[in-house]
């Protein structure tokens, strides 16, 4: 489907994030009014576990004011927090009237929400309470507005049988019916998303709200054509074991001469994407809103490889640029299926005109030059996994 122009004022929850940021540059320079909010709480996760982004970030404002310079567009920013503060998250529907809301402001990492308990309980009650608090405001401030919210694959787990996209047809002793796609996630973390879903869907069914659930595979990459304007402008890239995401971390370790830290046998499959079709998604999705009371789940990935597949493509492609890269295959700290079935759908974004950008020796290669650049700045004791699923204790 062709996506036909019309500005619209889109909220941007979690807009200095990794997807945040380059998602409020490009609605931006699209021409749409946009507005951030965050409450800078990744960047002190990132102090707290010692998991600094590769390339140093710029304040919000210095951003925001660089993204004024070079492209002569202005977006908005309010500072607070979605979970802990209603009131605040109210008044800033009440004052911009979002006609989109992109809900990316929760704690993104599966292995943080396994460090121990005050880290699991943190999760859920910032991302449950965060997308609920949303919901209400939703409901008493802008009931037309569209919810675009960033779930994962990981709800899904690995069932033995194809994934669906959020639903899917049962026949039980002779009845049919079409039921929510049975969820079994990997962590605290993507348990917090399943249980967004549950309360997105109820708030649709019983509000008439209208919301996408994108469940999103792992994003691997950091340019986008608007962060690519000015190094002011780049993203908070992650390559340790907390926030980082496994090609991401796969290429810092080649740059480093660090073996590729698989974890277990490899054979573990995932859906991926680079960020530049996390952002082609989001627009897609954003663009084709659904009906008032629907709840949609679209699967966001363009891609599915084993953990190993990917090893190896850095591998491959660092050896091209004459680089000594190897593959460590190490004790795996998470517990999953390690040789599973794996066939998730992802139709109807393809439907609605993702065009895909395919994982190439090339995207590959360019990242892992755009990664060497900052070589020094790489903290190589950040790199080996510390949390365990079966016994989570402090960092
Ligand atoms: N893995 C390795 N070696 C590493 C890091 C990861 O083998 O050094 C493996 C993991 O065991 C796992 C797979 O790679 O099987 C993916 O791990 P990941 O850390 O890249 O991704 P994950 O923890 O699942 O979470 C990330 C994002 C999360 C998003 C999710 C999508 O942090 O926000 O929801 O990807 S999905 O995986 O589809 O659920």
């Amino acid at each position: 489907m062709r996506i036909d122009f019309r500005p619209l004022r889109i909220l941007v929850l979690g807009g200095d994030g990794y997807l945040g940021w380059p998602t409020a540059l490009h609605f931006s320079a699209k021409g749409h009014d946009v507005a951030i909010v965050d409450n800078m709480a990744k960047r002190r996760w990132e102090e707290e576990v010692g998991a600094m982004p590769l390339f140093p970030i710029p304040s919000l404002r210095q951003r925001l004011a660089a993204w004024r310079e070079c492209s002569g567009l202005r977006i908005r920013s309010s500072l607070g927090d979605i979970a802990g503060d209603f009131e605040f998250l109210k008044d800033v529907f009440q004052e911009f009237r979002p006609e989109t809301i992109i809900h990316y402001a929760e704690q993104p990492s599966a292995p943080y929400s396994m460090i121990d308990h005050r880290r699991a309980t943190f999760t859920q009650r910032n991302n449950v309470i965060g997308t609920l608090n949303v919901l209400y405001a939703m409901q008493e401030v802008v009931p037309h507005a569209h919810l675009v919210k960033l779930g994962t694959m990981g709800e899904y787990g690995t069932p033995n049988i194809d994934i669906e996209e959020g639903f899917i047809e049962i026949e039980h002793r002779g009845r049919k019916d079409t039921l929510p796609f049975p969820k079994q996630a990997g962590s605290w973390y993507h348990w917090s998303k399943v249980h967004d879903s549950g309360n997105i869907s109820f708030a649709c069914r019983i509000w008439k709200l209208r919301a996408t659930d994108l469940n999103q595979g792992v994003v691997y990459g950091i340019s986008t054509p608007e962060t690519d304007m000015n190094e002011r402008l780049v993203t908070s890239f992650h390559y340790d074991h907390v926030f980082g995401t496994a090609l991401n971390r796969f290429v810092v370790q080649a740059a480093t001469g660090h073996p590729i830290t698989v974890y277990g046998g490899g054979n573990q499959k995932r859906g991926f994407l680079n960020i530049r079709d996390t952002i082609q998604c989001v627009e897609l999705a954003s663009m084709n809103p659904p009906a008032a009371g629907e709840f949609r789940v679209f699967n966001q990935f363009t891609e599915v490889f084993s953990v190993f597949e990917l090893a190896k493509a850095v591998c491959d492609a660092a050896r091209i640029l004459g680089w000594d890269a190897t593959i460590r295959r190490i004790e795996n700290p998470r517990v999953e299926a390690e040789d599973h079935y794996y066939n998730p759908r992802n139709d109807h974004l393809l439907r609605l005109g993702l065009t895909p950008t395919a994982l190439s020796d090339e995207l590959v290669q360019s990242l892992l030059r755009r990664v060497s650049e900052a070589k020094e700045a790489i903290n190589r004791e950040a790199i080996m996994p510390t949390v365990q699923w079966r016994q989570t204790r402090s960092l």
